[in-house]
Order: C-alpha cells, then sequence, then structure tokens
C-alpha cells in the first residue's frame, strides 16, 4: 500500500534489518521528512546513521577542529516508509550565528524540507549542564514556536553518561532549563548511545534497539496527534511553491530528465534566488522564520514578493502538500 503524508493520513513505521536505498525525492512515494538539530558535535550525524542501521553514510565528525558545514539529506525505506532524514550543522551555535556558509546551508535544509518537516529531532548530550548548554538551550528555547515543539522529539546522546538506574525522563527532571525545554515539546524524549549501545546490552533500557523502537512508536504518536500533517508555516510554504513552480519549468526545457538531475537542478536555482532575497538577513531571522513562523523586518516583505514571483510561473494556486 501505498504511504500518503497529506492531511489526515496515517501510517506505521517501525524498523527492519537492512532494506534498500532509494534516490533523493523519489517521486512516487511520498517521504516522512525528519529533520535533526542541535549544538555542534551533539551527535546529529551519528544518531542520523543509527537511525538507518547503517555505519558512515552521514558523515560523523571526529575532529575536534572540523565539523559538518553542511545539509545532508538522504533516504531510506524503513518497512515500507520512504524516511527523509536531513542532518544539519550547528545552527544553534551561539558563535557562529553570522556565518554566511551556515547561512546557505540553512536555506538548502529549508528546500530539502519544504513544504515542511514531520518531525524534528532536536539533539542534545547526556552530560553536565554548564552555562554553555544552558546557552544552547535558552537559544532553542527562544526560537521553537508553539508549533514546532508539537513536531518536536528531543533525542539525547552519549546515553552511556546517564547514570546506571536512571530513566532519562528522571534525569531531564533534575535540571529546570532542560525539564522545561523536554516539557515545551510535549514530555517527549529518548536517550541512545551511539557508540556504547549498539551492542547486545546486558541492561535492555541502555540499548539502541530498544530505544530506538521507543523513538519509533513516538513518532507514529506524533503523526497522529498531528494528524498526518507536516509542520509548516509561511516561509515553507513559499519555498514549497517556488520549487514547484522551478519543477515544472525545468521540466518544460528539459523534458525526460529524470529525477536526481532534476532535483538537483531546482536545487541550485531556488538557492540562488533564495541567497539574492535574503542577502543582508541574518542566520537568526531566518532561522526564526522556519522555527517560529516570525517573519521580523523585512523578512515579511521578501516572503511576499517571492510568492507573487513563482505564482506567475505557476499556474496552480495550491500552495502546499504535506
Ligand atoms: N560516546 C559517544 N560518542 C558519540 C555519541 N554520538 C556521537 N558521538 C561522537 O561524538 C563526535 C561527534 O559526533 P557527530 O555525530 O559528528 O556530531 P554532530 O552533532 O553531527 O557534529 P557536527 O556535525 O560537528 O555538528 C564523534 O566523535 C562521535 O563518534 C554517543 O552517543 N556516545
Ligand atoms: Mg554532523
Amino acid at each position: 500500500m501505498q504511504m500518503n503524508f497529506g492531511s489526515g493520513t496515517r501510517t506505521q513505521i517501525s524498523h527492519s534489518p537492512r532494506q534498500p536505498r532509494y534516490l533523493h525525492n523519489m517521486e512516487n512515494i511520498p517521504a516522512m521528512r525528519i529533520v535533526i538539530l542541535g549544538k555542534t558535535g551533539s551527535g546529529k550525524s551519528s544518531l542520523a546513521n543509527t537511525l538507518f542501521e547503517e555505519e558512515e553514510t552521514f558523515k560523523v565528525n571526529d575532529s575536534a577542529n572540523s565539523q559538518t558545514q553542511f545539509c545532508q539529506s538522504e533516504n531510506k525505506i524503513i518497512n515500507r516508509t520512504n524516511i527523509q532524514l536531513v542532518d544539519t550543522p550547528g545552527f544553534f551555535d551561539t558563535d557562529k550565528q553570522n556565518g554566511a556558509e551556515l547561512k546557505d546551508e540553512l536555506l538548502k535544509c529549508i528546500i530539502d524540507c519544504a513544504p515542511g518537516p514531520h518531525v524534528f529531532l532536536l539533539t542534545l548530550k547526556v552530560e553536565k549542564f554548564t552555562s554553555q548548554e544552558q546557552a544552547v538551550v535558552d537559544q532553542m528555547m527562544e526560537f521553537i514556536s508553539e508549533e514546532a515543539p508539537k513536531f518536536t522529539t528531543v533525542m539525547f546522546t552519549h546515553g552511556e553518561q546517564l547514570p546506571k538506574g536512571k530513566k532519562i525522563e528522571e534525569w531531564v527532571k533534575e535540571n529546570k532549563g532542560l525539564n522545561d525545554l523536554v516539557q515545551k515539546c510535549g514530555g517527549r524524549c529518548h536517550v541512545i548511545d551511539n557508540k556504547y549501545w549498539n551492542k547486545d546490552q546486558e541492561d535492555p533500557y541502555r540499548n539502541n534497539q530498544y530505544q530506538i523502537k521507543q523513538l519509533l512508536e513516538t513518532i507514529n504518536k506524533t503523526m497522529e496527534e498531528n494528524e498526518g500533517n507536516c509542520y509548516t508555516n509561511d516561509l515553507l510554504k513559499t519555498v514549497q511553491l517556488m520549487k514547484e513552480s522551478e519543477t515544472e519549468s525545468i521540466k518544460q526545457s528539459s523534458p525526460g530528465i529524470s529525477e536526481e538531475p532534476l532535483y538537483e537542478e531546482v536545487k541550485k536555482s531556488l538557492l540562488l534566488i533564495l541567497k539574492q532575497n535574503f542577502a543582508g538577513v541574518a542566520l537568526g531571522a531566518i532561522l526564526g522564520a522556519l522555527l517560529g513562523g516570525v517573519l521580523v523586518g523585512i523578512l515579511g516583505g521578501i516572503i511576499g514578493g517571492l510568492v507573487s514571483e513563482a505564482r506567475k510561473h505557476k499556474k496552480a494556486q495550491k500552495i502546499h502538500r504535506c
């Protein structure tokens, strides 16, 4: 049976042994879009690999200096569900808010996940909470609006640091900042350890397979609660409209173009348009527009302009499909 992630549809996903990988944005199988967000080095790419049961599809940062600079989007069929995982750089890092490259990557992430993700996974390490960690959590709290938390699960990595015999919910309650964040996300949180919990563990709780099963159940529940709809807002709807319009126009100029090069062309062309339009707009403002739906200052005007431009090229007025 074909999955449909349009409004009101429901689906169940569960993890199964190795399945074939498929190309990006498969036309005939709608994707469940999952975006992984979090601070640099919090284990985002490793979580993506653990979820896909693969070792190095997503590039893990083993060096102290370098880190994921790029958004990486990969699809995999898990139990007949086409899952699109988008791994991101550390957008919440308080010291990198001015980086032009990071801004380009955020725009690519928006293009990849438009009309919007069905799930956000927010990664944090199980670790001693310093003022720096608190600043990142504050930053997340500030950006994530009322809508986004309904689609968000907090995912703790480095589970080995969790005191023996303690459940993640109990540990979270010990820190007010963390507890507030998890509560904002409907109490949804899970713990894994990408390094140490992959083998058969004696303790069934300290086991990635068990935790991922729990996470997939949470994702199913989140999908049900949101009636199959994805998280969306003006920015994401606009980018989706542009994507559809650009796809049609490239198909017309290059009939017979196959799916992968078509998507690459669309992405390249949209990135150029977005970069031009968002020149001078800070990373934080775009992050706010993505996660909070907040269109501060000139952003509202820019998005309005982009919508009318895209509509000129596209007859259909349907703005978004989840
Ligand atoms: N012990 C342990 N190490 C982990 C875990 N998750 C990730 N690591 C290690 O932490 C380092 C960073 O992991 P990444 O997955 O690259 O983290 P990231 O958030 O993608 O990092 P950036 O892309 O730089 O933002 C790597 O050396 C990983 O092997 C975990 O759950 N436990
Ligand atoms: Mg990474």
